[in-house]
């Protein structure tokens, strides 16, 4: 078989702790700081957004909730984010990206993928590229980033991950097959902690193990995307960096190994859903209107049910019970369940005011 030729070239790069790093740019007392930005000291709730990397240090993380925080640090530093700021220095990083070209796909604020392959000042190497855009980053705004390089987006996006914080990772053409077969599975897409579980005691660890599995075994696992995972880990991934993307849904699933059929289980991974889903809306820093439910039964049959918010909503608890009424609302247990996933949408212009008499009221279809 001919060996894959690879034809473009890929950059990835995200931000370092981005709220907290650019909170100890801007107030030098918090450099070199366990802090972190959003929650609060008083024990009333809210989750941590980021952490810096010395807080990190205490096992703190993004999304934890503030007193645990606070109990793995008790020295912890509690700030409060100013959205606008990062919105701004976000908007300085894409114009450097911009230097060299035009193909920019932002993931959020802090991440983004760039298509170098032609670039604008003909540099023609990615990693060259790489290098100064982490220059001038950190020349330019004072913080770092780490980026990704490679021959497609799937690779690069690990690889920013890999030697962060202030990395720089490149994976060339022919690192690509070893780099997939290494490649742990819950690195995979959508592949959960408790799915890599289930997949390790099935004998499938890592890449190798995958590409074992014919197509047809890929898509008995995965349902539909085995398909996208049976050649990525051959190291095909075609997508492309789409610039003017507009978001017009953020969203998570599951599939599950098994069906599920009591609704206390469906309650469960639907928490963890809505997590998810909260984490994409806070990164995204979108709120939506919209909120839908999407249910797979073990038939492949797929229902929907949505709910209509008057104000633009994204904290977790709306998102969790929202989405717990919804699936009340098809009355759930005993139907075998292969899927569930929570999406929110409508980020758009306010709902006209006709339409805001139905708010908050179920719609089903
Ligand atoms: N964010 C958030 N809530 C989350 C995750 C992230 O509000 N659950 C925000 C704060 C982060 C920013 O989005 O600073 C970028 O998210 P990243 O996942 O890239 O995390 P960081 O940039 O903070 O750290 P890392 O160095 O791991 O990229
Ligand atoms: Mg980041």
């Amino acid at each position: 078989m001919a060996a894959t030729e690879y034809t473009r070239k890929i950059i990835h790069i995200d931000m370092d702790a981005f709220y907290a790093s650019v909170e100890q740019r801007d107030n030098p007392e918090y450099a070199g700081k366990a802090i972190v930005v959003g929650g609060s000291p008083e024990g009333r709730g809210g989750v941590v957004a980021t952490a810096s990397y010395e807080a990190r240090k205490f096992g703190i993380r993004s999304a934890m909730s503030s007193k645990i925080a606070l109990q793995l640090c008790p020295h912890i530093i509690f700030i409060r984010p100013r959205f606008a700021v990062y919105k701004e220095v976000s908007n300085k990083i894409r114009e450097i990206f911009s230097r060299y070209t035009d193909l920019i796909e932002p993931l959020s604020l802090d991440e983004a993928y760039l298509d170098v392959t032609h670039d604008k000042q003909g540099i023609g190497s990615a990693l060259e590229i790489a290098k100064r855009i982490r220059q001038a980053i950190s020349g330019e705004l004072q913080l770092t980033a780490s980026a990704g390089v490679s021959v497609n987006k799937f690779v690069a996006k690990i690889a920013s991950d890999m030697n962060k914080p202030n990395g720089l990772t490149f994976i060339g053409p022919s690192a690509i097959e070893k780099f997939m077969e290494e490649l742990p599975v819950e690195k995979f897409f959508g592949v959960g902690k408790v799915r890599a579980e289930k997949m390790k005691a099935k004998g499938l660890h890592k890449g190798a193990d995958l590409k074992k599995l014919s197509l047809d075994e890929m898509l008995s696992h995965f349902g539909k995307p085995g398909q996208f995972y049976y050649h990525i880990v051959r190291g095909i991934d075609d997508r492309q960096v789409q610039p003017h993307r507009e978001t017009k849904s953020v969203g998570a699933e599951d599939t599950f190994l098994y069906d599920l059929v009591h609704i206390e289980e469906m309650n469960a991974e639907l928490d963890k859903i809505a997590k998810l889903v909260h984490d994409r809306l806070q990164r995204h820093d979108l709120k939506g209107r919209t909120l839908t439910l999407k249910i797979k039964y073990s038939d492949f049959r797929v229902i929907t049910r949505n709910r209509s918010f008057a104000n633009p909503i994204n904290d977790l608890e709306t998102i969790e019970t929202s989405a717990m009424q919804l699936l009340l609302s098809t009355d759930p247990e005993g139907k075998p369940t292969r899927l569930l996933g929570i999406s929110l949408s409508n980020f758009g212009e306010p709902m006209p005011k006709k339409a805001k008499k139905q708010d908050d009221q179920l719609s089903l279809f």
